[in-house]
């Protein structure tokens, strides 16, 4: 099964929009399997960000992205990378459509609510890089559903 790592950006934690975003993967039918509210570091972002480095916005973005706390996320299921970015919507949010969630609720590229993987291999390195310790993937112990 396919993992993707889906990220809350500080505009979209403090604009109230964490329950919105997890309620759409949910409701397409990914599972959550990690989910952590975090603090990162200058250098953490400058990692995560590493292939932006040359770019103008690259210092404004990391500014942003230091405002305050993400909310880390890892979704797994079916072509969970292709996916998940058509429910993301465009980078820029004006060319998102209605319906996606920058499409409904920014129209800023430096304000896009939320980040999500490109590409399988770089969803594995994102989760390496946000979930160092590991996930457990241990499912619910149905065996306590007969003591009810
Ligand atoms: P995406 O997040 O859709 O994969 P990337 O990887 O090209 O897009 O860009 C990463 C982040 O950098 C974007 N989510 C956005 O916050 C910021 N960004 C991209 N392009 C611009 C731009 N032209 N001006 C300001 N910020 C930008």
């Amino acid at each position: 099964m396919e993992r993707t790592y889906i990220m809350v950006k500080p505009d979209g934690v403090e604009r109230g929009l964490v329950g919105e975003i997890i309620k759409r993967f949910e409701a397409k039918g990914y599972q959550l399997t990690a989910l952590e509210l975090m603090h990162p570091t200058k250098e953490h972002l400058e990692e995560h960000y590493c292939d932006l480095k040359s770019k103008s916005f690259f210092p404004g973005l990391i500014q942003y992205m230091l405002s305050g706390p993400v909310v880390g996320m890892v979704w797994t299921g079916k072509e969970a990378v292709k996916t998940g970015r058509k429910l993301l919507g465009e980078t820029n949010p004006l060319a998102s459509l209605p319906g996606s969630i920058r499409g409904d609720f920014a129209i800023d590229v430096g304000r896009n609510i939320c980040h999500g993987s490109d590409t399988p291999e770089n969803a594995e390195k994102e989760i390496a890089l946000w979930f160092p310790r590991g996930i457990k993937t241990a499912k619910r112990d149905k065996s306590i559903d007969t003591l009810i």
